[in-house]
């Protein structure tokens, strides 16, 4: 399981917005998005770029944190 961290989530909204992006790439499975934490984890079910999760969130309108 894999741990991000996604900047300017507020409501459920950001929640579903963040959950779609990231399910629209191909090898993540099991999206779950924790708005107070501010995180999102998922499995990998293959390789998976770090730099194309970020543009994924980028173009939904948030950002990955370090
Ligand atoms: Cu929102």
């Amino acid at each position: 399981m894999t741990t991000i961290t996604i900047k300017g989530m507020s409501c459920n909204h950001c929640v579903m917005a963040v959950t779609k992006a990231l399910e629209e790439i191909g090898a993540i499975k099991n999206v779950r998005v924790d708005l107070k934490k501010g995180e999102a984890t998922f499995d990998k079910a293959g390789p998976v770029d770090m730099d194309t999760i970020r543009e994924q969130i980028k173009k939904a309108g948030y950002e990955v944190g370090e």
